[in-house]
């Protein structure tokens, strides 16, 4: 006879089979996923949301739900399996993972998908954000819990550490760390890449309560949810005890403190959202609002019959190089390696990106050379600082999002003002992923523009890339160069080309319109020159690698040399900060005022989908420059 608690435990491993189930439904129709990971962390979801947390499937946004962050945007896949079984998602929507307008994003969003509490993918956030949760929550009198799950990558992050070390400092006894030790990160086992053992002795000293179970044994993950939330309890209660009043009752900590003035209440955004939504305030007996969470707000997706949810296009699709397209492979990698021969200085160094920036080219012809930083970028930067003190030329790789975002500051003080000759190559550019915005870097150049002594460098394809490395090692200064990655178009070798730092190249002459471009904009102003030829609009393209320092002589120049031709300035950048508005300083400065248009990512957040889906979406595609030249040109 089956005893009520192992009848409950096996429910929680059908529903863990289940989540296994649907999680591989979604990677068959995307043909790709983190399944493994899903696989690995359904048994830990089953007894999340079946057994430990307290939520409504019907309102994911219920102010007294428990949390759970997912700061592994990546895996997304089995959180939405766990949101169908927990019915937070219609099971329908599985079908559309990953695709155009899918609610179900191939990395999690909070602003796209039911129950999803935050924007993941940028490793090492998760647990920054809970601590700021959870001292929200205790300040409210929420007893909610927040979970946060994260990877054993995300603790080669030093913000999970700087999170950690508060979470015991404020003694949060509302939040439960579940820690997925699967021994993997992207370049390799995490023991490798930057190994975070001993885990229980790091976070006992760091103040935190350990256990540590077997993710696949339902009956143990269970048991230690019990145990994490009990402990929670016991804690909150201690700390209840310690601030009782004179006469013994017990007090919140909270009650302690001056209650704050009702003007700065309203202040703080107090029962705001209800007013503002027309709807009535809800008062405690005090009079009193409550604060309520601010909830990401959703995305609003077309009408979707849910019979008709299916994949549209693949997010899959992530290649900037059309199918008939001469291609390259890993131009920089090997490009690098080869210069390596001939100057000892060179080292490579990366943040567990080696393989998706092309320097395991490096690392396999190089090995005593190349440095594995783990997924640590402000340490990447950091370390690459300190090899250039020594006399190296360090090529530091990473996702550009990481470089330019996490560790700028690194960036900033630690190499460019001193000017050291770090270089700093960085793949997914602009938008050259479908990701979403975690991973889309739309403000790079601007960012990096922006700083002193920095070279920025946005080269246009395999030739380029090879050529630019050359440059760049042999420069005596840091240097910002985005890349693109894997198969890399091969465009310029038809046209007497060679790349030299700060110069920008007239590649094709024409006198209706001046394109004015540089990364993979450059091949699409190629492309739609030729097109724009059979509408009798001739188009020259003046292609501009180096971005700083612009080569300011040449575009006025070619900007001045025809009157009444159309400047258009194209690139795989947002339109703030980046070559246009360069360009138009550079025009405005020189007293040449020619009719002047923009072609580049709006200033936005992007929507993840297929790459060529979003470069129509967003007017990159050669189509949409088409159209838009011939429109302005009446
Ligand atoms: C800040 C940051 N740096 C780098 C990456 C790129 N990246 C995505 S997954 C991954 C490794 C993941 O390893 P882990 O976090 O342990 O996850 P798991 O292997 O369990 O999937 C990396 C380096 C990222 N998403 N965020």
């Amino acid at each position: 006879m089956e005893s009520p608690a192992a009848g409950h435990n096996r429910r929680l491993a059908e529903r863990a089979h289940a989540i296994r189930r649907t999680a591989l439904r979604m990677g068959q129709v995307q043909g790709q996923g983190y399944i493994a990971q899903a696989l690995d962390i359904a048994d830990v979801l089953a007894v999340a949301y079946f057994h430990a947390m307290n939520y409504r499937a019907d309102d994911p946004d219920w102010e007294e739900r428990d949390r759970f962050y997912l700061s592994i945007g990546h895996y997304a896949i089995a959180l939405y399996a766990a949101f169908i079984e927990a019915g937070i998602v219609p099971r329908e929507e599985l079908e559309s993972y990953g695709g155009d307008d899918s609610r179900l994003p191939m990395s999690g969003m909070a602003h796209y998908t039911p129950g999803m509490e935050i924007t993941g993918g940028s490793l090492g956030q998760g647990l920054p954000i809970a601590v700021g949760a959870c001292l929200g929550l205790k300040r409210k009198k929420n007893p909610a819990f927040v979970y946060n799950l994260l990877s054993d990558g995300e603790l080669g992050e030093g913000s999970t550490w700087e999170a950690a070390m508060s979470a015991a400092h404020f003694r949060l006894d509302n939040l439960i760390a579940l820690i997925d030790v699967n021994n993997q990160q992207a370049d390799g086992p995490s023991s490798t890449v930057l190994s975070a053992e001993p885990l229980h002795e790091k976070f006992r000293a760091f103040g935190w309560h350990t256990q540590r179970v077997d993710g696949n044994d339902i009956d143990a993950v269970a048991a230690a949810f019990d145990a994490a939330r009990a402990r929670c309890r016991r804690a909150a209660a201690r700390h209840h005890l310690r601030h009782a009043d004179g006469q013994g009752r017990a007090l919140p900590r909270d009650a302690r403190q001056e209650p704050l003035h009702p003007r700065r209440r309203r202040r703080m955004g107090q029962g705001c959202g209800r007013a503002r939504r027309g709807l009535p305030q809800r008062r405690r007996p005090d009079g009193s609002r409550p604060m309520r969470a601010r909830i990401a707000h959703k995305k609003t997706f077309p009408p979707r019959d849910p019979a008709a949810a299916k994949l549209k296009t693949s997010a899959m699709i992530a290649s900037i190089a059309g199918a008939d397209q001469r291609t390259q492979a890993a131009p920089f990698g090997h490009a690098l390696a080869k210069l390596a021969e001939r100057d000892s200085r060179i080292v490579g160094m990366t943040a567990d990106l080696a393989k998706y920036t092309d320097l395991h080219v490096f690392a396999q012809a190089h090995p005593d050379r190349f440095y594995q930083m783990g997924m640590a970028e402000q340490l990447l930067m950091g370390a690459a600082a300190g090899m250039a003190r020594e006399g190296f030329v360090p090529f530091a790789t990473t996702y550009a999002v990481f470089a330019s975002r996490r560790a700028y500051d690194f960036i900033c003080m630690a190499i460019a003002e001193e000017s050291l000759p770090v270089k700093i190559v960085c793949a997914l550019p602009g938008l050259t992923t479908g990701y979403g915005p975690s991973h889309q870097a739309t403000e790079d150049l601007a960012i990096f523009r922006g700083l002193p002594n920095m070279t920025v460098i946005d080269p246009c394809d395999a030739r380029d890339i090879e050529q630019a490395t050359a440059a760049v090692a042999a420069h005596d200064g840091p240097v910002y160069m985005r890349l693109l990655r894997g198969a890399v178009p091969l465009v310029l070798d038809e046209y007497d080309y060679t790349f030299e730092l700060g110069k920008a190249k007239m590649l094709r002459e024409g006198n209706d319109v001046l394109f004015v471009s540089s990364g993979l904009m450059t091949m699409r102003a190629l492309e739609a020159a030729k097109a724009l030829d059979k509408d009798r609009v001739s188009a020259a393209v003046l292609h501009v690698p180096t971005i700083k320092p612009l080569d300011e002589a040449t575009i006025v120049a070619a900007a001045g040399a025809k009157p009444g031709r159309l400047v258009v300035v194209a690139e795989n950048h947002t339109v703030v900060g980046g070559l246009g508005e360069a360009t138009a300083g550079a025009l405005m400065r020189a007293g040449v005022h020619p009719a002047f248009r923009q072609i580049g990512l709006p200033d936005a957040f992007l929507d993840a989908g297929a790459l060529p889906t979003l470069h129509d979406r967003y007017g990159l595609s050669t189509t949409k420059m088409v159209e838009r030249v011939k429109f302005w040109l009446g």
